[in-house]
């Protein structure tokens, strides 16, 4: 393989392709929590979402293919970075969730509907949905908040048929990951897909997927809506105000990335 060229640098991850036009993506240790990036690394977290990544890439095989491709991975590099085609994206951010949280529970609470569509009354924090939706959201510039929008918009942006392609292959990922995890005592309380084309025009899914960085883990023995739900990911560090973390918050948040990684693949980690 010839030289690496650095193509981006992302909150928790850069990405670079090599000589061979391989895009390599690589997960970092760096945590962001409330749009910041934390000066504490999380050591082996990259490693852990792109083992996890992977795992769930097998798992969706069948369901869509991916944007994966087998080429060697530098050895700086070794667990934690994917070797992957080239994409055109998709410029929609493709969210599925079953359960209210986060910026859908915000928009629930404000017009009872989220991305155009209408919920039943009475939902709280955390309450599961009566099925689960698309809810897609624009790409926002870097420092800027995605935001959602109703998939009438996403049709007007890529065409109609592409549109319902999105949302089929999301809701599809959401639910076969939904419930794998589900039997391992894990609610996937939604989940962030992007979703590309390729050379040949098929649409591949890309990035990373269903780690805890792109959805919301709850242990499901502590599921009770009604309260912001305690997460299988930054839990330890969004309670921890300051940039630097004690080394105790470092080696509890570590477990808990450990604990998504062991709980869903039926693996243990190293
Ligand atoms: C992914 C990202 C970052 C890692 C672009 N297969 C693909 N083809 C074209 N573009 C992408 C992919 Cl995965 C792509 N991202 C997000 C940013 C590090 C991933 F800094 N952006």
């Amino acid at each position: 393989m010839t030289g690496l060229r650095h193509v981006y640098s992302g909150k928790v991850r850069e990405l670079y392709e090599t000589g061979d036009g391989v895009l390599l993506l690589v997960a970092t240790d760096r945590i962001s929590a409330f749009d910041h990036v934390l000066e504490t690394e999380i050591p082996d977290k990259g490693k852990i979402l792109t083992q996890l990544s992977l795992w769930w890439f097998d798992r969706l095989a069948e369901i869509v293919p991916n944007h994966l491709v087998d080429a060697p991975i530098p050895a700086e590099f070794a667990g934690r970075a994917m070797a992957c085609r080239r994409l055109s994206m998709v410029p929609v951010e493709c969210v599925a969730r079953g359960y209210l949280a986060g910026s859908a529970l915000a928009d629930y609470r404000s017009s009872g509907s989220v991305c155009g569509v209408t919920l039943p009354a009475g939902l709280s924090d955390g309450s599961r949905l009566p099925r689960p939706v698309f809810t897609p959201a624009t790409k926002a510039p870097r420092g800027e908040h995605d935001q959602n929008i109703p998939a009438a918009v996403v049709a007007e942006r890529v065409g109609a048929d592409v549109a319902a392609e999105l949302e089929r292959i999301t809701l599809e990922v959401y639910l076969r990951g939904a419930e794998l995890a589900e039997r391992r005592g894990i609610i996937v309380a939604d989940t962030k897909i992007e979703l590309g084309f390729d050379s040949g025009g098929a649409l591949l899914l890309a990035d990373e997927v269903l780690t805890p960085d792109s959805s919301r883990f709850w242990p499901a023995d502590q599921w009770s809506p009604g309260r912001s739900q305690p997460s299988l990911d930054k839990q330890y560090v969004r309670d921890w105000l300051p940039p630097l973390l004690p080394e105790p918050v470092v080696e509890r948040t570590r477990d808990t990335y450990v604990r998504a990684y062991e709980s869903i693949t039926g693996l243990s980690w190293g």
